[in-house]
């Protein structure tokens, strides 16, 4: 019995980056991102939710859009966090309800727990 089948977890295609939504649209909010002077890729709570505030949305709307964008929670916005910020913002404006968590389609790629790093990080036996 040499066929090993290991557990099949489906990881959809490997551009990660091309199935977050969010994407499409990125170029745009990165304009708006670097014009928040980003220090070392990332803008500060305090200049991201002055834009955020364009919106009009009432603050605590926005406060729950902070919790769901700022993924790794340092307080800072990096751009990928920055566009989903304001992809939640188009959403909330569209009137569609926020969700409660991320789901993880809308997570961004460089937030996404890769479930092969494990195995990679483990085989670096050289
Ligand atoms: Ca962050």
């Amino acid at each position: 019995m040499l066929s090993v089948n290991f557990p099949t977890r489906q990881i959809p295609g490997r551009a990660d980056t091309e199935d977050w939504i969010v994407s499409r649209d990125k170029h745009r909010y990165d304009e708006i991102f670097y014009t928040l002077m980003p220090i070392n890729g990332k803008v500060t709570g305090i200049n991201a939710k002055r834009e955020m505030m364009n919106s009009r949305l009432p603050n605590t709307v926005l406060g729950k859009i902070w919790k769901l964008a700022d993924c790794d929670k340092d307080g800072m916005l990096d751009d990928e966090e920055f566009a989903l910020a304001q992809h939640l913002i188009k959403i909330k404006l569209e009137g569609f309800e926020l969700p409660i968590e991320l789901p993880n389609h809308l997570v961004p790629p460089s937030h996404r727990k890769d479930p092969t790093a494990d195995i990679l990080y483990n085989h670096q036996e050289d």
